[in-house]
């Protein structure tokens, strides 16, 4: 046991009613104070965590099936990050890398520059969010094809910024109202084997028709591709979508860019979902993951597209904090000592036989899919494909007040995803998908008896 852990046993435990008196105080507080534009999920205020449990200010412990919306990979407070990160905080907190550069940014990059798919010469540079990653990533994209079109598709989630929400699928709610978009970015059809019924290389070939139509074969400068969609709703798409994809802007002289802010960093049960697919992208996109909870992300790729962008023409103040640079530096390390890509692997061995059959149970659920420990379970009206938001939002509501921690998803917001922190035990792992059976149980008989 770790000495983070030892301070917070890695156990689910609920001693107070479900929101306690002291979130509910907090709640009354925030009401007044914070704008009621951002949403939280839980009705309870986080007191610590390490591992894979959250406590509350009541006392109350969660298994934590979320990381965070997928960035704890290597769990929470991980003692490689916390120690990392505080002896950084005693020498300096700050320079600004435009003004003066420092180790652990190098380092950052060297690592990513080794781990990213591909042999070839890499480099990397540092933002805060991943939206400003795949912003920059744009950039980088335009300045090197002298092209301006960009293609993403369906279901797509890239950010909250005015680049990044044209890029991102949904309207309701991240995009209505905040208009007008930024132009010069395409939609294309995602393959979804579930609701399509394609395989990858005619899912692709109907996305490329639609690009070579409407956006035409020389004017791409990049595809932006999440190699496993996140809050779309954990779509795997089929073998060989990626591939052709690949294939088409090598021909055509597009940038591939593969999105891994929510796959990457071993949640796949590779270091990075493209690697399923045997792509090298020619620019990855790294955020969450890559840091153990602190704001970083960046861009990878292949260095003659990096460095044509001039001198001094991306940065930002706090891009590549030495903070956060400690912090990756910490989870890279505790990746690779503790194996923890060959134990998402693992985890994905131990949910995916246990969620077939949840499948084939419950009528309730249409699809289970993923790879790793990124799993996603789709709910439907019984005996159709039409999305079931309402037994999804129920499932979900029941597994938070009985202390597992499942986040909802999908265009149709009724996904279940499962993100566990890679560095769950089986014990926790078990426990929760038997709180998350027994929701599915509940909702489902409850359903039954309507
Ligand atoms: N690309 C694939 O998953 C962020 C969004 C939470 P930022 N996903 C969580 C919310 O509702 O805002 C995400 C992603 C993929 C880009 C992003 C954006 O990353 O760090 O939130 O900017």
């Amino acid at each position: 046991m770790t000495s983070t852990e030892a301070g917070l046993r890695q156990e689910r435990r609920m001693v107070t009613e479900y929101p306690g008196p002291r979130s509910r105080a907090l709640h009354e507080r925030r009401l007044e104070a914070v704008a009621h534009s951002i949403a939280s999920t839980l009705p309870v205020y986080i007191e610590r965590a390490a591992g894979a449990i959250v406590e509350d200010v009541d006392g109350n412990s969660f298994i934590d099936f979320g990381s965070g919306i997928g960035v704890l990979n290597v769990g929470n407070t991980a003692p490689a990050v916390v120690e990392r990160v505080r002896q950084q905080v005693e020498q300096f907190t700050h320079t600004c890398f435009l003004l003066g550069p420092y180790q652990g940014y190098v380092e950052v990059c060297e690592h990513l520059n080794r781990l990213t798919p591909g042999d070839h010469p890499k480099r990397s540079i540092l933002f805060n969010s991943g939206a400003e990653a795949v912003e920059n990533a744009v950039k980088i994209a335009r300045a090197a094809t002298g092209r301006s079109a960009v293609v993403v598709f369906d279901h797509a989630f890239h950010g909250r910024t005015n680049l990044t929400m044209a890029m991102t699928a949904k309207a309701v709610p991240n995009k209505q109202g905040f208009g007008p978009f930024a132009n010069e970015i395409y939609r294309a059809p995602m393959s979804y084997p579930f609701r399509d019924g394609l395989t990858g290389p005619e899912a692709a070939a109907r996305a490329i028709e639609i690009i070579e139509k409407q956006v035409g074969r020389d004017a791409v400068a990049a595809v932006v591709i999440e190699p496993i969609q996140g809050e779309g709703g954990f779509i795997v798409p089929a073998e060989g979508f990626l591939g052709t994809l690949a294939q088409w802007c090598q021909d055509t002289g597009a940038l591939f860019v593969a999105d891994e802010i929510q796959s990457g960093f071993g949640r796949s049960g590779h270091l990075f979902a493209i690697e399923h697919d045997g792509v090298v992208p020619d620019l990855v996109v790294t955020a969450k993951g890559i840091a153990g909870g602190l704001p970083l992300s960046a861009v990878t790729g292949r260095a003659d597209i990096l460095d044509n962008v001039q001198k001094g023409g991306l940065g930002g103040t706090y891009s590549g904090n030495p903070l956060a640079c400690a912090a990756a530096l910490g989870t890279i390390e505790t990746i690779e000592r503790e194996g923890l890509v060959a134990r998402s692997e693992q985890i994905g061995a131990l949910l995916a036989p246990k969620l077939d059959e949840l499948r084939t149970r419950f009528d309730i659920i249409g699809d289970v899919r993923g790879r790793g420990a990124m799993r996603g379970i789709e709910f439907v009206v019984p005996g159709t494909t039409e999305p079931n938001a309402a037994a999804c939002a129920e499932v979900t509501a029941y597994c938070h007040s009985r202390g597992v921690l499942v986040l909802a998803a999908g265009t149709y917001a009724n996904v279940i995803r499962l993100l566990p922190p890679l560095v769950i035990s089986d014990k926790l792992l078990q426990e929760g998908l038997g709180v998350l059976e027994e929701a599915i149980a509940t909702v489902s008989q409850r359903r039954d008896e309507n």
